[in-house]
């Protein structure tokens, strides 16, 4: 019972100088040169950069150019799902068109094609596609005009 009051008294008293501290603290807080004082920042040492590189996720838009009778590459990748294919045909009075089919050449089943039309034209395609390969050929340039698509 004795050693509960004493605990009493001590906090009280605490708490009054903690209010008698908080009053005197107004003025007399500006003199102090707390812009002076360094930057703890400064001593941090630079957190390390994780070196794990994250892997990329295969794209479902994929933009294929055709130029000098050339597609700007014979190698696609994509995520499988839904696939939209964005030609753009920039050779004017040149006909091209993107068709797609199965496996890796135009014996597979076809899947999707555009029209052929001369450029300069943009064209869209969309194509379901499943986790495997795909080629895709413009139906008026089948000996230049070749790539594959890979899907996973
Ligand atoms: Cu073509």
């Amino acid at each position: 019972m004795q050693l509960r009051m004493k605990i009493t008294v001590v906090a009280a008293g605490a708490a009054l100088v903690l209010l008698g501290s908080a009053a005197c603290g107004g003025d007399s807080d500006s003199d102090e040169p707390s812009a002076n004082s360094p930057a703890p920042a400064a001593t941090q040492a630079a957190p390390t950069a994780a070196p794990t590189e994250a892997v990329a996720a295969k794209p479902s838009t994929l933009a294929l150019v055709g130029k000098d009778i050339l597609f700007s590459t014979d190698k696609l990748e994509a995520a499988a799902g839904a696939v939209t294919i964005e030609f753009d045909n920039q050779d004017g009075g040149v006909p091209h068109n993107v068709h797609v089919f199965k496996g890796t050449d135009a014996t597979g089943s076809s899947l999707a094609k555009t029209e052929l039309e001369s450029g300069p034209i943009k064209q869209t395609l969309q194509v379901e596609m499943e986790a495997g390969n795909y080629f895709y050929v413009c139906d008026a340039h089948p000996t230049t005009m070749t790539g594959t698509i890979s899907v996973d």
